[in-house]
């Protein structure tokens, strides 16, 4: 925990353990330079409390660079609930209330909301002790689930990401292996079919892929299979850190473009895709929806038609990244870092 902290660069990290659930507990606020730090809570087991820890500090900075990237008056934060494993409900209520206090402990700096195994029914149960959470439901006022629009913006990322790297951006026939079938990889994929694309789904849950290929019809592939199908698209749309020297050597598609936070084990993986002819959407820029529904819907009171826009503008966005990483012979990558950093540095809009 000492080496996560020492190598971060965030601003703080709040700490706990909550005895009755056997969680870690951690907020991870990397930045507030362009506004509170925003970003959800997420329930997940893992090896030991550190990696719980890295996790959230690697998400918040990745919440730093998507803010700043979609120009939302936001920093960039994370929280995690390290669990042992599947809990109680009456336990996991408690868990959950004692994060709400926490997060209301910090007074606004912090404003979470769902994330990987959390959901808009959590966010009510953290509204009881706070009023600090986004993505609350409809019934209790909030802005219901944020999954569906990151998939919408996920689509029009991988539209324009295909328009690239094609010339056209229409995607019949284009094969789009949409890696996770979830709440953001299930709609997806619907959207795909529905433009005309072949859709490849894999999940290491058997039950979430039947049900695709049940009402969709799209292919299905084995986990252990994804790296080595050929696609057009290749579309991370679960946990992160599926790419690495070992994983992208195997790649048989043209694009990398999906909704998973951190698909790269390293920045540096993104030089790695460069490389190997491989257009990559970067994870902070395409999977924005989630945020842009959130902020956009309950902190700047945007209609539909605003956030629709900036959903489509998550494309427009990718085609000027593009651009300036072939110009500048950068990875993508480092081309939408630039943007972010750019921002940073400017620090928050008057308006
Ligand atoms: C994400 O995009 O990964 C999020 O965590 C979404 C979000 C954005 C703003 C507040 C809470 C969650």
């Amino acid at each position: 925990m000492e080496d996560v902290l020492r190598q971060w660069g965030g601003e703080y990290a709040l700490t706990a353990y909550d005895e009755p659930s056997g969680a870690y507990m951690f907020i991870a606020v990397h930045s507030t330079r362009l506004g509170p730090g925003a970003g959800g809570t997420r329930m997940k087991t893992y090896a030991t409390p550190g990696d719980g820890l890295l996790d959230a500090c690697r998400l918040a900075e990745a919440m730093t660079l998507k803010m700043a990237v979609a120009g939302l008056p936001m920093g960039g934060a994370k929280s995690v609930l390290a669990v042992p494993g599947e809990l109680d409900p009456e336990v996991r209520r408690n868990l959950l209330l004692r994060h709400g206090r926490n997060v209301h402990a910090l007074g606004g700096a912090y404003r979470t909301g769902p994330d990987m195994n959390t959901n808009s029914a959590d966010m009510d149960t953290l509204n009881e002790v706070t009023p600090y959470a986004f993505g609350r439901s409809v019934a209790n006022g909030g802005s219901g689930s944020s999954a569906p629009d990151t998939a919408v913006g996920v689509f029009h990322g991988i539209v324009a990401s295909v328009a690239h790297a094609f010339g056209s951006a229409d995607l019949t026939g284009r094969r789009v292996l949409v890696q996770g079938a979830g709440a953001v990889g299930g709609p997806l994929a619907e959207m795909l079919v529905k433009a005309g694309a072949h859709v490849i789904v894999s999940d290491v849950s058997l039950e979430r892929v039947e049900a695709l290929y049940d009402t969709l019809g799209v292919e299905v592939v084995a986990p252990a299979s994804e790296f080595d199908t050929e696609c057009d698209v290749y579309a991370p749309c679960a946990t992160g850190g599926v790419l690495d020297a070992t994983t992208i050597p195997r790649l048989r598609c043209r694009i990398v473009a999906g909704a998973a936070n951190n698909p790269l084990s390293q920045r540096s993986d993104g030089e790695l895709l460069r490389a190997a002819g491989i257009l990559y959407a970067p994870d902070f820029v395409i999977n924005a929806g989630g945020g842009i529904h959130l902020i956009g819907y309950e902190a700047l009171g945007w209609t539909t038609e605003q956030v629709e826009a900036h959903l489509i503008g998550i494309g427009t966005t990718l085609t000027e990244i593009y651009r300036a990483a072939d110009a500048e012979g950068i990875s993508t990558e480092e081309a939408a870092e630039r943007v972010a950093h750019a921002r940073l540095a400017v620090g928050p809009s008057p308006s």
